[in-house]
């Protein structure tokens, strides 16, 4: 007996729910604009089809159809065309449709029929995570259900409010294996997630194949934290990973930690060390005791060596750096390494370069790299000038405020796992009410990129671990990356609040693991 099946139990023994019939879906991130409209619901049915149209129109189509099958226990063929009838759902891709933005799309829903145009298959795709929040959560169950299933009459138009809305998966510390890092693709993009960044290498392992320097993942790939076995990415692996997301619409972004949080790297190879030995692997959870040797020009070497096999097997614009907590570095040592790298090495891979805002601290940075802050809500000592240098350099801002947007932080003081360094407990409420425009004064709206929620895994061990961890927190942060900006800047928890339990009703039918709030009004 499964959760789905008992959730579908309840929801045949509950009462006709006394609201409207066309009451406000219940979805997350909130889209820009939805009306209900009057008259009668939109019905699936055992004949409804999946109608598809445009370039691409059928792969978003498919994996609608592949969502909705298995509860409702319905054929939903898909067929290319534009002829759908009022039980079918139809995607199509008109170029001059909703709006020129690459993701924007629209939704009607009637007695009529269940129409998602988009100028892009991106945009389909986005939209298709709407659709299927248009459906009761149980629509995501792993069994089929018997009950009717309908959509509320609704005109719904969206875009996102930021192109960069992120999540951050830290298989370094532990390694997450190819299916797991799959499996959180898909958690993420039904939140309409864009990016994954995979923070692929650290002092406790080094997660990703390079042939110039094998040593990398033979030693260095080995351990993770504690007794934890290690492992890494085959350039086949990230491939696999890159691939997948891509079906999701979803872009990799791989970092490469430098020039702190490198035992990893500096254990598999001595010459990399400024006294020629090679330290002991790590398996701690200390962090900014590790460091490359700044004036070897081996160094240089292995980073040029490894950020071009990075970039080659990356598709994707960005490649991410670190630069953060590099605690041992000198800091004179610290600037000149991040000017030398980020002008030379990295700029030869033709990637923009996203660093942590320490690197902000270095002079002469690529005009447009961009800077991801972690620092809080209200900024700490220097943070705010780091911040500045990037947008000052024509680059923009990556929000990820840690004391509410890292989702490795405990709930509460009773959670079992995580950690509490960034001003405490960070509950879902705190990671909702936020704005990026509030935090470094002078960054506003246009000078900011996005929205990045990380997930640091020096206690997390596993995917339930990390889906705990992450939801309903994540759909927080995606919201504040999405949705449009608050009105008169007032972020509304009361609006928020009934949308994260359907989210987390969603996830229990999925079975994705998440935390129950108790400052959610459970059904
Ligand atoms: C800070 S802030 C880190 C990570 C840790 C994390 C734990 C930043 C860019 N780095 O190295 O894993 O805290 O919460």
């Amino acid at each position: 007996c499964t959760l789905a099946a008992i959730t579908a139990l309840l929801a045949g023994c509950t009462a006709a729910p006394a609201s409207p019939e066309n009451a406000m879906p219940r979805i997350v991130p909130q889209p820009a604009t939805v009306s209900a409209q009057d008259g009668g619901r939109f019905e699936l049915t055992s004949s409804s089809r999946i109608v598809a149209s445009g370039d691409g129109g059928r792969a978003v189509a498919e994996f609608l159809g592949e969502r909705l099958r298995t509860a409702t226990g319905y054929e939903l063929a898909v067929s290319d065309g534009t002829d759908a009838g009022a039980h079918d759902i139809s995607l199509a891709i008109t170029p001059d449709g909703t709006s020129a933005e690459p993701e924007a799309y629209g939704i009607r829903s009637s007695t009529e029929g269940m129409q998602l145009t988009a100028a892009t298959a991106e945009g389909l795709f986005r939209g298709a995570q709407t659709v299927r929040q248009l459906f009761d959560p149980t629509i995501e169950g792993q069994v089929p259900v018997q009950q009717d299933w309908t959509a509320p009459a609704v005109t719904i138009a969206d875009h996102p409010r930021f192109a960069y809305r992120g999540a951050g998966l830290d298989v370094a510390r532990h390694f997450f294996s190819v299916a797991d890092v799959k499996r959180y693709i898909d958690d993420i993009a039904l939140l309409k997630i864009n990016f994954l960044h995979l923070h692929l290498t650290d002092d406790q392992g080094w997660r990703i194949q390079i042939d110039a320097w094998p040593k990398l993942t033979e030693i260095g790939g080995t351990g993770a934290v504690g007794l934890a076995s290690g492992g890494f990415y085959t350039k086949a692996d990230y491939a696999e990973i890159v691939a997948y997301a891509a079906s999701r619409f979803i872009t990799i972004v791989p970092e490469i930690d430098l020039p702190g949080h490198t035992n990893a790297a500096l254990a598999s190879y001595p010459e990399l060390n400024c006294d020629g030995v090679a330290p002991a692997p790590y398996t701690g959870i200390e962090v900014g005791f590790s460091s490359l040797c700044i004036d070897k020009d081996v160094t240089y070497t292995f980073v040029s060596d490894v950020l071009r096999e990075l970039a080659a097997m990356t598709p994707g614009p960005y490649l991410h750096l670190g630069g953060d907590e590099s605690l041992s570095t000198p800091p004179a040592d610290f600037e000149r390494f991040i000017q030398r790298v980020t002008t030379d090495a990295a700029a030869q891979t033709g990637k923009t370069i996203i660093g942590w805002h320490e690197m902000g601290k270095a002079t002469g940075l690529p005009a447009g790299t961009i800077g991801q802050y972690w620092s809080f809500v209200q900024p700490q000592e220097g943070a705010e000038d780091e911040t500045r240098t990037f947008v000052n350099g024509g680059g923009k801002i990556i929000y990820s405020p840690a004391d509410v947007a890292y989702l490795d932080m405990i709930y509460d003081d009773d959670t079992r796992f995580g950690l509490s360094w960034a001003n405490g407990p960070t509950s879902v409420h705190e990671a909702y009410m936020w704005d990026p425009t509030e935090i470094v004064d002078g960054i506003g709206e246009k000078d900011i990129l996005g929205v990045e929620a990380p997930i640091w895994t020096e206690t997390l061990t596993n995917m339930d671990d990390v889906e705990y961890m992450a939801f309903p927190r994540l759909g927080s942060i995606a919201e504040i990356a999405w949705s449009p900006a608050p009105k008169d800047g007032k972020r509304d928890w009361d609006a928020f609040a009934p949308r994260a339990v359907a989210l987390c009703n969603r996830l229990a039918a999925l079975g994705v693991g998440f935390y129950h709030a108790p400052e959610l009004p459970w059904d």
